[in-house]
């Protein structure tokens, strides 16, 4: 690819920003305050926005229901605009309530799985008004202890409940369905893994796809086949992009294994996947628990960037030719020597030809926002986890 076709990939990428990864955010352990901390969801769009000003790749911002709960979404919406955004995928919460302990659509009680999925159709409602095409779904159901609930009875009402919202979804509206390895539940989680997640959507249809966390998997996990087998089958929908070095970290994504993001990165290329037409969404979901938030929002987007410009430089030709002649080493250089290409002078320069700073982080230091911030806001919010 020629490096004017590389900057106009990477023109055109897109990069959807969590409204959570904006509020105080910690461990089971402590949940740390930072000043400057939006107070409201409008705060947390302000805030995304400016991530957007300064890396032009940034234009959508998820939301968190109820984290993000306004009285007039609609409204919510056109703020995002006058910010210079729009408002993304429409995140769930079925795991905050006591009466989720034991589930919630997968929950023995009726009435609790009713409620949990009046929960998800209350979120299409919002999806209409924001004018969101993306239901993201996580559930944290599962079983801590052998014995303890039914398995297959909890596919069973899982798939039920999926199904009541999937046909509620509008022509335009697509459903998410992410998947997790463990936590909170220890010993059986509902939606595990990818293929107990493609399982469901293909049950369910085209509108159903597959999310994938990068933090969601065991250790070792080969995330990039994950993406290349979902591509071929037209079942990759989305990506909340974190780091992991031992569970669910939600660091910064490229930050604990940058050659892993590139290598997913250079599937969804191969994959011709990277533009926004083709329905993939690219998001982030992280906490920053003890670094400065909207620096570290701006690194992780550079992060992707950064991955993605080494994916588009593969030469696509000499790795095909490496590899149909059988040539190991060969295919493996082609791969290599993009990775080790340093790609900062490329996306610098991109950024100076887009009008934009060609250090985005430099330029949000220096700009005044965050002591303005913190000035102007008093008592930030949690992200939405813990007391
Ligand atoms: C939870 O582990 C998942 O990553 C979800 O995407 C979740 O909704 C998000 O992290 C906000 O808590
Ligand atoms: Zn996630
Ligand atoms: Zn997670």
């Amino acid at each position: 690819m020629t490096t004017e076709a590389v900057k106009s990939a990477l023109r055109r990428q897109e990069i959807e920003l969590p409204s959570w990864a904006f509020g105080n955010s910690g461990t089971r352990f402590k949940v740390f305050s930072q000043p400057g901390v939006p107070r409201s969801p409008e705060e947390k769009i302000a805030d995304a926005a400016v991530v957007h000003r300064y890396t032009g790749v940034a234009p959508s911002v998820a939301l968190h229901i109820p984290w993000d709960k306004v009285d007039d979404y609609a409204a919510l919406a056109a703020y995002a605009k006058d910010q210079g955004v729009r408002l993304g995928a429409i995140n769930s919460n079925v795991f905050q309530d006591d009466d989720y302990k034991l589930g919630s659509v997968t929950n023995p009680d009726p009435s609790i799985r009713r409620k949990a999925t009046d929960h998800l159709l209350e979120c299409v409602d919002i999806m209409d008004a924001t004018g969101s095409r993306d239901l993201k779904l996580w559930f944290s159901d599962g079983t801590n202890y052998p014995g303890q609930d039914d398995i297959q009875d909890r596919q069973t009402r899982l798939a039920t409940a999926l199904k009541e919202v999937y046909d509620r979804l509008g022509a335009d509206q697509r459903m998410l369905l992410e998947y997790k390895l463990f936590e909170p539940a220890f010993y059986t989680t509902d939606v595990p893994d990818w293929g107990t997640s493609y399982a469901h959507c293909l049950e369910l249809g085209p509108k159903a796809t597959v999310c994938i966390d990068t933090g969601h998997h065991a250790p070792g996990t080969n995330i990039e086949f994950i993406v290349a087998f979902l591509l071929r089958v037209d079942k990759l929908g989305a990506f909340d992009f974190n780091s992991r070095f031992y569970a669910d970290d939600d660091l910064m994504v490229g930050a604990a294994d940058p050659f892993q993001l590139f290598r997913i990165m250079n599937e969804i290329v191969r994959g011709d996947a990277l533009d926004p037409d083709r329905g993939i969404a690219f998001m982030l979901d992280q906490c920053h628990n003890i670094e400065a938030k909207i620096p570290a929002i701006i690194r992780s987007v550079m992060n992707v960037q950064e991955a993605t410009a080494k994916a588009l430089l593969v030469d696509r030709d000499a790795l095909r030719k490496a590899q149909q002649d059988g040539d190991v080493l060969g295919a493996n250089a082609a791969l290599m020597d993009a990775y080790n290409t340093d790609v900062r002078p490329l996306l610098a320069e991109l950024r100076t030809e887009q009008g934009l700073d060609p250090d985005p982080v430099a330029a949000y230091q220096r700009s005044g926002y965050f002591e303005q911030i913190t000035k102007d806001r008093a008592d930030g919010q949690q992200a939405g986890w813990g007391a």
